[in-house]
């Protein structure tokens, strides 16, 4: 039976992750930058919280052209980072307090100063030629027709062979060539380094992307001349192959969490990559739910409707029961901050909001991940200027669009504080002290500045704020195996405003109401629930009234349990 296959019970199952961007998390030294020794200090802070895992965004070498998604060296530190002792140190620290530790793994490609690609560019003999993937230009101009992730084309001619190289992402980060055998053992080899040192998992970077569909064939260009290449890098031929593989030499050895970050991944794809035989991964990163305000491209101020998100969740939810893992997620670095997207981050609504968003996340079915101030209700910032941004994606992206007269200038910024990867990666918010307690020193992305409002200190000494929300909704979790392991049922499939589901485990039921309007909202309790005994289990408003008829207050959001 579906529901019982999915009761296997498994560590990464029950666990919530949370994701440490260092580069913004806490400076130690007063350079301005996140390091090691910062995530060491705040260890406590991530004890208190609850969470069972850390994900870390990438620490190793880089020249940070895409802020270490371009690595140069897999098994040393960044050095504004700190050191391999300073990342022993903090893998000791967080062991210690029973918090395991996930590396980003970016392997789809490597940064352009990775020694393999010095290599590989120096010839065509070069030993390291074919880890790259090296193609002679056609007509004078690029092999194809791909559009890079980042803006143009996906192809950089390079002058000492006279080839063209290809990058999904900047030309800094050339893709790795996963079918040469050599390519896959190296990474294996790494990664069972790293798994050798004693840590707990791996978040695997643009994963679905590592198997290219043979002669990389044009894809049906846009206004630009350039096509999008998803259908013939994502999943391609032996994608599942490799995997198997990596899961053969190096995963299925270790006791490990992992989670494959899967770009158009869809059910039937996911079904196969976080298959409960465990023959690849743990489960995977979808992106629908984040994609439902892309509707115009990315590029645009559209919003997430309601309906659609619940039949996108649903979907997973449902469609995976009994036969993959889930990962739940809102916020990461890529992504802007939830609570200004489908929330209300104005000063009134904040808190309330932020607490609905978190409710209707962490009830679900899944491994939840929060993302660093997700569990304060951090919020975009407001750029204003082209000098503020840092992230490559948004800056190409501007003078790709503005340049071509695409948008102008303000259009243009408007898109990016709705969209933009930036608004994630702003300091955390410590304390209401300079730099929000960040740094000493002039922090390399600015702070946002509602930090004297929102921030750690504060909400960590305040009983009803939303870190000890996020910190109650965790120990629920640790605490009731319905909601990890419970089956979900949407209700009110079309209602606009509510949100409204149940949690099953045998007898013990769970009905999860969350409004996501500033209007006040009615509703009937379910013929089941109604003149029962239930018990509220967590509501983001003090005095629930429980009645046949629901009265909901703005953003109100409640977990009633059968009795
Ligand atoms: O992201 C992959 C990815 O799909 C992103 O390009 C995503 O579509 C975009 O950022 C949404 O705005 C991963 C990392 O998470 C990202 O930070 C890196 O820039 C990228 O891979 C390249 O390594
Ligand atoms: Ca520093």
């Amino acid at each position: 039976m579906a529901a019982e296959v999915n009761q296997t019970k498994t560590w990464w199952k029950e666990a919530v992750v949370y994701q440490i961007y260092p580069r913004s998390f806490k400076d130690s030294n007063g350079d301005g930058i996140g390091d090691l020794n910062g995530i060491t200090e705040k260890m406590d802070y991530l004890k208190e919280l609850g969470i069972d895992v850390i994900w870390l965004s990438p620490v190793y070498e880089s020249p940070n052209d895409d802020n270490g998604y371009d690595i140069s060296n897999y098994q040393g530190i960044m050095k504004e980072f700190g050191t391999m002792d300073d990342y022993d140190r903090m893998l000791a620290a967080a062991h210690e307090r029973g918090i395991k530790i996930v590396m980003d793994l970016v392997v789809n490609h490597t940064s352009d100063e990775h020694p393999w690609f010095v290599e590989s560019r120096s010839s065509k003999e070069n030993p390291y030629r074919d880890y790259y993937i090296w193609r002679e230009g056609k007509d004078g101009k690029a092999p194809n027709n791909w559009e890079s992730c980042f803006s143009g084309s996906t192809w950089e001619y390079d002058e000492t062979t006279q080839m063209y190289y290809l990058h999904l992402f900047s030309k800094k980060q050339p893709d790795l060539n996963w079918d040469n055998p050599v390519v896959r053992e190296e990474v294996f080899r790494m990664m069972d380094w790293w798994c050798q040192k004693g840590i707990d998992g791996f978040r695997m970077d643009v994963i679905s992307m590592i198997s290219k569909v043979p002669g990389l064939p044009d894809g049906t260009p846009k206004e630009n001349g350039l096509a999008d290449p998803s259908p013939y890098v994502c999943h391609g031929p032996h994608e599942h192959e490799y995997l198997q593989e990596m899961n053969r030499k190096v995963l299925s050895k270790y006791d490990l969490l992992t989670v494959g970050e899967c770009a158009g991944v869809t059910i039937e794809e996911a079904k196969k990559y976080a298959n409960l035989d465990n023959s690849e991964l743990n489960m995977v990163f979808q992106f629908e739910h984040t994609s439902l305000d892309c509707k115009n491209g990315k590029w645009s101020d559209d919003k997430i409707d309601l309906v659609e998100l619940k039949e996108v969740m649903s979907k997973w939810q449902t469609e995976l029961m009994g036969k993959a893992w889930n990962s739940l997620y809102w916020c990461n670095h890529d992504q802007p901050r939830m609570l200004s997207r489908m929330g209300d981050d104005s000063p009134e609504y904040r808190e309330i909001s932020a607490k609905m968003l978190a409710t209707c996340l962490h009830m679900m079915q899944g491994t939840p991940y929060v993302y660093q101030g997700e569990e304060l209700g951090m919020t975009n910032m407001p750029f204003q200027s082209l000098e503020e941004l840092r992230d490559i994606e948004s800056i190409n992206a501007y003078h790709d669009l503005v340049g071509r007269n695409v948008a102008d200038h303000e259009t243009m910024m408007r898109y990016i504080r709705c969209k933009g990867r930036d608004n994630a990666r702003t300091p955390m918010q410590w304390d209401d002290s300079e730099q929000a307690g960040f740094t000493t020193g002039t922090p390399w992305i600015e702070v946002n500045p509602n930090y004297t409002e929102i921030n750690a200190k504060e909400q960590v000494e305040r009983e009803d704020s939303v870190f000890h929300y996020y910190q109650k909704l965790i120990r629920l979790r640790h605490q009731n195996e319905i909601i990890v392991y419970g089956d979900y049922e949407l209700l009110l499939a079309d209602h606009p405003a509510l949100y409204v589901y149940t949690r099953t485990l045998g007898e013990e039921k769970l009905l999860v109401i969350c409004n996501f309007s500033k209007e006040a909202q009615e509703m009937e309790l379910p013929e089941a629930w109604k003149d029962q005994e239930a018990e509220v289990l967590i509501a983001n408003y003090e005095d629930v009234q429980i009645s046949n008829t629901m009265k909901l207050r703005s953003y109100e959001a409640m977990v009633l349990r059968n009795c």
